[in-house]
């Protein structure tokens, strides 16, 4: 017996680039076998419970806007329903993974003993469902931002207690990520940061935050989680400013603090833009320190400046995040995770159904384009090309040596270097032809 919520939505299917039916996969072809693997194991697609079945529709200028058979969300009844209708969706669209935070699954319960013991009950109540689905969990995580006990941080508060707080919610939600075995365990520091430096012992702050997550690793070893640890940069919102504000930021947190071989990161494609990057720089700087863990694929809107979480589609951008994605060896653990909510005017569940049905077709287009430029070489060519000169003897000596060398080599051999093309518009040409 089913929910009945989304009645008359069939099975999504793949049927081929020139398909018009808006409920079918035109290029995500999960059994097609892309450089040497199934497409459903290179993009891991997983589905935000968040967004699609906590989140009402609000803004910051009005409330709900959707309406569901498990509203209002503070009775466990309607917590199972909601469940419920999720495993109907990933059946539906045939998704492997789906993430959560404790505060998507159950109702808040206002103390720590009852949340605990409402996220155990739902969280094996999804158990039983996941014995009978082809989901699987990515990740979980714990929601430290949304109740107001968290406004001053969860890990980085000033009052002890709501670290202790924070730190046994953060073991309640590993031990359930472990039971539903999860592929990876997800920090995302919404409020770790600050609105004024005013009243912020920044240092003090970073040295919990750090002390905090050790803490996390420490705890996953004991228990025996074989997922990787992940923390999740953005820049700001809701803090002014946020600690893990870049990738290049969370890696020099995480080295400062001894994690670099424990920690991952989990890149999300809006955050990269918020904090002024592109996403493929994000994923290039966490790849070269072998920091890559897994991404949330959902973009902003680039006139608003702010967090709109919107199902991606723009082919061109998600193919060169996953060339650099493909070049770092892939996600690993990771997956691509929609961090990504429908439009508060979007009301129906075939809404919801036409937005994780064309956020998974364009990363598998862009996915196909990337392996396409992958093997054709053309970028790796011109790589080699431009950095040719680092293959010689003694280019590679100079690296071993010192200014004093390098000035007399200079001098001797007068050394006066041709400025080269870089060749900028000839390789956007190239990208161009795959996209
Ligand atoms: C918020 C955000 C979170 C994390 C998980 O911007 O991205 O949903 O992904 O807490
Ligand atoms: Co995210």
């Amino acid at each position: 017996m089913t929910t009945g919520f989304f009645d008359g939505i069939a099975p999504i299917t793949f049927e081929g680039p020139d398909s018009t039916n808006p409920l079918a996969y035109r290029h995500y072809n999960p059994d097609e076998i892309v450089m040497g693997k199934r497409m459903a194991d290179h993009l891991r697609f997983a589905v935000a419970y968040w967004h699609s079945f906590a989140w009402e529709g609000g803004d910051p200028f009005g409330g709900q806007t959707f309406e569901r058979p498990w509203y209002p969300q503070d009775d466990m009844g309607r917590a199972r329903q909601k469940a419920d209708v999720a495993f109907e969706m990933f059946d539906l669209l045939n998704v492997p993974y789906f993430c959560w935070h404790d505060a998507d699954l159950r109702p808040e319960q206002g103390n720590f003993a009852d949340n605990l013991s409402t996220l155990e009950e739902i969280t094996d109540y999804i158990g039983q469902k996941m014995e009978s689905s082809k989901t699987g969990l990515l990740w979980g995580t714990a929601n430290m931002f949304s109740d107001r006990r968290w406004m001053s941080g969860a890990a980085t508060n000033p009052d002890p207690d709501v670290f202790a707080f924070a730190a046994a919610t953060v073991k309640g939600c590993m031990d359930a990520t472990h039971k539903l075995g999860g592929q990876n365990y997800v920090l995302w520091g919404g409020r770790e940061g600050y609105e004024t430096l005013l009243n912020t012992d920044l240092g003090q702050e970073l040295d919990h935050m750090g002390r905090f997550l050790n803490m996390v690793v420490d705890y996953k070893h004991k228990i025996g989680f074989k997922g990787t640890i992940l923390v999740e940069p953005k820049p700001q919102e809701p803090s002014k400013h946020q600690y893990d504000f870049d990738a290049a930021t969370c890696i020099g947190f995480l080295r400062k603090y001894g994690l670099e071989n424990e920690v991952k990161l989990n890149l999300e494609q809006g955050h990269a833009i918020l904090a002024g990057h592109s996403f493929e720089h994000e994923i290039a700087v966490a790849a070269a320190e072998g920091m890559l863990g897994s991404i949330d694929m959902n973009r902003n809107d680039y006139q608003s400046g702010w967090d709109t979480d919107q199902f991606p589609n723009n082919v061109p951008e998600v193919a060169l995040a996953y060339y650099h994605i493909l070049k770092a060896g892939g996600l690993g653990t990771g997956g691509t995770n929609f961090d990504a909510k429908l439009r508060r005017q979007s009301l129906d569940a075939q809404d919801l159904i036409a937005a994780h049905v064309g956020g998974m077709d364009v990363c598998a287009r862009g996915f196909k384009a990337a392996a396409a430029m992958i093997e054709d070489g053309g970028l790796d060519a011109a790589l080699a090309d431009r950095y040719a000169g680092w293959t010689g003897a003694e280019a590679q000596e100079m690296l071993n040596s010192d200014l004093d060398s390098i000035q007399a080599r200079v001098l001797s051999q007068g050394i006066n270097p041709a400025p080269q093309s870089g060749r900028q518009e000839v390789l956007e040409n190239y990208v161009n032809r795959f996209v």
